[in-house]
């Protein structure tokens, strides 16, 4: 599935992959100058599932990136000098200096949710994202990523399933690099394509070759196009390489050579470049223009990033915990007294009564029971039988009565069995 681009399409995924990696390079060497704060994680090799996902998005849409996904914030918007600032836990920073990585977002303006470290916990709330423009009306898509490993996590399948009964417009995109930290994927589930996740819940899917933004685009804008048409959610299983380690702390000595040399082969960027090329869309002027337009770019961001202070240490408490009206504009509603939705003033009828509610007392002085199974039904009877038995009363009371009884009994016979002692 490959769609014709304009010429420009196709030399933008040529930048942004570019940009992508230039991006991260440069954030390699700051984290070997001990100027990045917190654990920095890499895409290289993976920039065409960033880029080729991101660039199917309107800007209306929202996404939430994971960790290999700064390709993704590029397109959206996000200027690198933020994901320098944010790494380096500068004051200019999107969040103030007070994260180290990639925890930031764009609520207002670009659309993003911040990443949530919890593997799978993005695919629920995307989806609640998708449905709030919904019934917003307003025709949009939520996208956001997951690994091989974070799909096996109980949120994705949970979100997932909530996204298909939905049909919440909303696309979901595996990058499977075969490697979960040190876990190979064989070692983890048991199918050869991920994809196939997706039957469990009914909804569609495709595989795509992760290394081929094209194809990866084509995937991804059809699965756009579909999930905002209110065909529901689509699943997307992009086959990648995880070409560094878990993070730069990981040699990940752990991978066959053979495993990386086959991969290190089909680098997304020379590929792309390769088709421009040979489809005579880029010469070697244009790539030297893109390569200096690159290195001006990245060298202010850099500057300005690194010139930035660190956050005042006076202000380290601030902006930890809620403070209400400055932290976030959604109120909680406790309008509603408590006595109002306890019994017996709950709008909600009783059925029966429970003797003791409320004083943790059953009616026969004993401890109230904790759980529904801990209150004994008529003298062993199934509680249909209970009800024809009793004159047709309801058949609680009865139970309650009868339990009642039985507990006063037993608290009887325990006080005199202690007093013989
Ligand atoms: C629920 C949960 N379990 C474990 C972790 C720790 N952890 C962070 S990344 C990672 C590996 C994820 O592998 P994968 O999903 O394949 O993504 P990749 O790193 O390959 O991009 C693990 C185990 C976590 N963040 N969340
Ligand atoms: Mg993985």
């Amino acid at each position: 599935m490959k769609k014709e681009l304009t010429r420009q399409q196709y030399l933008d995924l040529y930048y942004y992959m570019r940009l992508n990696r230039a991006v991260e390079d440069t954030m390699v060497k700051l984290f070997r100058q001990n100027k990045i704060v917190g654990g920095l994680y890499s895409s290289l090799g993976q920039e065409a599932i960033s880029v080729g996902t991101s660039y199917a998005l309107e800007k209306k849409d929202w996404l939430a990136p994971m960790i290999r996904n700064i390709g993704a914030l590029l397109v959206k918007g996000v200027p690198p000098r933020d994901i320098f600032m944010q790494h380096m836990a500068k004051y200019d920073s999107p969040t103030k200096g007070k994260d180290g990585t990639s925890h930031f977002g764009d609520l207002d303006n670009l659309h993003i949710v911040s990443p949530i470290s919890m593997l799978g916990d993005l695919i629920p709330v995307m989806v609640g994202v998708a449905m709030a423009g919904r019934y917003l009306g307003q025709k949009i898509v939520a996208m956001t990523w997951i690994g091989d490993g974070g799909s096996s996590t109980g949120v994705f399948h949970e979100g997932l399933n909530f996204a298909a009964t939905q049909k919440a417009p909303f696309v979901l995109v595996l990058e499977n690099n075969l490697w979960a930290y040190s876990t190979p994927v064989g070692r983890q589930v048991p199918l050869e394509n991920l994809a196939d996740r997706a039957k469990a819940y009914g909804i569609e899917s495709y595989i795509v070759d992760g290394n081929d933004v094209v194809a990866v685009y084509s995937a991804a804008k059809e699965a756009v196009e579909r999930a905002r048409a209110g065909e529901g959610p689509i699943l997307i299983e992009a086959k990648t390489f995880r070409r560094l380690g878990h993070a730069q702390h990981d040699p990940a000595e752990y991978v066959p050579k053979e495993m990386r040399s086959y991969w290190e082969a089909r680098d997304p960027i020379t590929l792309h470049e390769k088709f421009l090329t040979s489809e005579k869309l880029l010469d070697a002027g244009g790539k030297k223009e893109i390569e200096q337009k690159l290195d001006t770019l990245l060298a202010s961001e850099r500057e300005f990033a690194e010139n930035s202070p660190l956050p005042p240490g006076e202000l380290a408490e601030t902006g930890v915990y809620c403070t209400g009206d400055e932290c976030h504009k959604i109120r909680a509603k406790w309008e509603r007294p408590i006595a109002e939705v306890t019994p017996p003033k709950s709008s909600v009828a009783a059925v029966w009564t429970i003797p003791g509610f409320g004083s943790g007392k059953g009616s026969g002085g004993a401890n109230a029971p904790i759980h529904f199974g801990d209150t004994q039904t008529a003298v062993g009877k199934p509680a249909s039988e209970a009800k024809s038995a009793n004159d047709g009363k309801p058949v609680a009371k009865v139970a309650v009565k009868a339990a009642a009884k039985k507990t006063a009994k037993t608290a009887r016979a325990t006080a005199s069995r202690k007093a013989r002692r």
